[in-house]
């Protein structure tokens, strides 16, 4: 019986099979410093289908979709049980956004959702938006989740429909499945959002990257890259924030300057991915960079390449916020390699592979940013020189 129901859903299931199980290709980059993949790894039509259809002839003849998704972007990345795992940042048609789970056998294609989404719980106060989880395996047993929790501001004149309130909603699990939430981070320097947990104690606190600014869209006063201690994670409370990463004019990270994911450890300092964003006629730009810090103090940068290490790209450029690259999940290998997880324009999901020691090489051997012209074209000319007397 062709019906339109059979037919349809015989089409969608074949074609969402097809784009699943595509193989990605490993592009050659000139710069040496990492490859991007030639596919996205997830997009919204990566979302199954049992989250969209009414399977049900008598109540979908015309197998139409019944819950529509804009977006998948913005993943926290971790290893586990042997399998690329991603907490992606998956967002409604109606412009709400969860999380969901995302596993590849090899970390560069072949992603697919777990069976459902993750049924975060609320607190007193719901979030109406939640995105952007960054995980933290830390030492006291527990799998961190810390994501942006966004809340209609209640201090708003009439009519301001917009204004909105950001804050690190915090959440822990042991296999990602069921979460116990937590109290929402306190802080005294704004609003937050790119709020990290360090995995590790500090003087036997909580350790925690804080990405604080005056307002939901303002960055005024902060914007830059914060380190604070809490003495509980039950209620956590960062008394004192300090700028360990400043904003600063004329830098990729000029308006925003922001942590990606938890940083990777190596014998030479921590890795750190970051985002920084600058402004241009044609709006924000979002790119991110590379930097190292002091092995024994994760908040002292001591390596800073200048620039930035990915910006947007081709189609990358392309979204429903265009000209952004944002990551807040990569997965380091036991074998050095290095998978980069980032999202282009707000709309999906790519892979870039590297290794740590193509990135520690980045983070020692490129030259720093010189915040002048002329001293940009001295070091152009000092390359110069070098090669000469080759
Ligand atoms: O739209 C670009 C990004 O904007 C925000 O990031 P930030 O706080 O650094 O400006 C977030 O909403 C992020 O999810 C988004 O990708």
């Amino acid at each position: 019986m062709n019906t339109q129901f059979e037919l349809r859903k015989t089409r969608i299931t074949k074609e969402h099979e097809v784009l699943l199980s595509k193989k990605n290709e490993e592009l050659f980059n000139t710069n040496g410093i990492y490859s991007r993949y030639k596919n996205p790894i997830l997009t919204r039509d990566h979302v199954p289908l049992e989250w969209r259809f009414d399977m049900n002839p008598d109540t979908n003849s015309l197998f139409m979709e019944r819950i529509g998704f804009n977006a998948a972007f913005n993943s926290g990345a971790i290893k586990w049980n042997g399998k690329y795992v991603l907490i992606v940042r998956t967002e409604g048609n109606d412009r709400k956004s969860f999380f969901a789970v995302a596993e590849s056998p090899n970390g560069v294609d072949n992603f697919r959702f777990w069976e459902r989404p993750i049924t975060l719980p609320q607190g007193v106060e719901w979030d109406t938006n939640i995105y952007d989880m960054r995980l933290t395996v830390h030492e006291d047993g527990w799998i961190y989740g810390v994501f942006c929790a966004e809340r209609k501001d209640p201090n708003t004149p009439q009519g301001d429909t917009s204004s909105a309130t950001a804050t690190a909603g915090i959440a822990r699990t042991k296999d990602l499945i069921s979460w116990e939430r937590l109290p929402d981070l306190i802080s005294y320097g704004g609003q937050q959002r790119n709020v990290v947990l360090f995995e590790r104690f500090v003087d036997g606190k909580y350790a925690f990257f804080t990405r604080p600014q005056d307002s939901f869209i303002d960055t005024g006063k902060g914007g830059g890259i914060g380190w604070g201690l809490s003495a509980t994670i039950e209620h956590a409370e960062v008394p004192e924030e300090n700028i360990i990463d400043a904003k600063t004019y004329h830098t990729v990270y000029e308006v925003k300057n922001g942590l990606g994911p938890h940083p990777i450890y190596t014998d030479k300092g921590w890795l750190h991915l970051a985002h920084g964003v600058r402004n241009t006629a044609a709006g924000l730009r979002y790119v991110l960079y590379v930097c190292l810090a002091d092995k024994n103090d994760v908040s002292k940068i001591t390596h800073k390449p200048a620039g930035h290490f990915i910006a947007p790209l081709q189609s990358e450029r392309v979204g429903d916020v265009s000209n952004v690259v944002f990551s807040n999940g990569w997965i380091a290998d036991d074998d050095g390699t290095v998978y980069i997880y980032y999202a282009s324009s707000d709309t999906r999901m790519h892979v870039a592979k590297t290794s740590i020691i193509q990135l520690l090489d980045y983070c020692l051997n490129t030259p720093e940013d010189k915040f002048y012209s002329h001293l940009s074209v001295e070091r152009i000319n000092s390359l110069i020189d070098k090669n000469k007397n080759l």
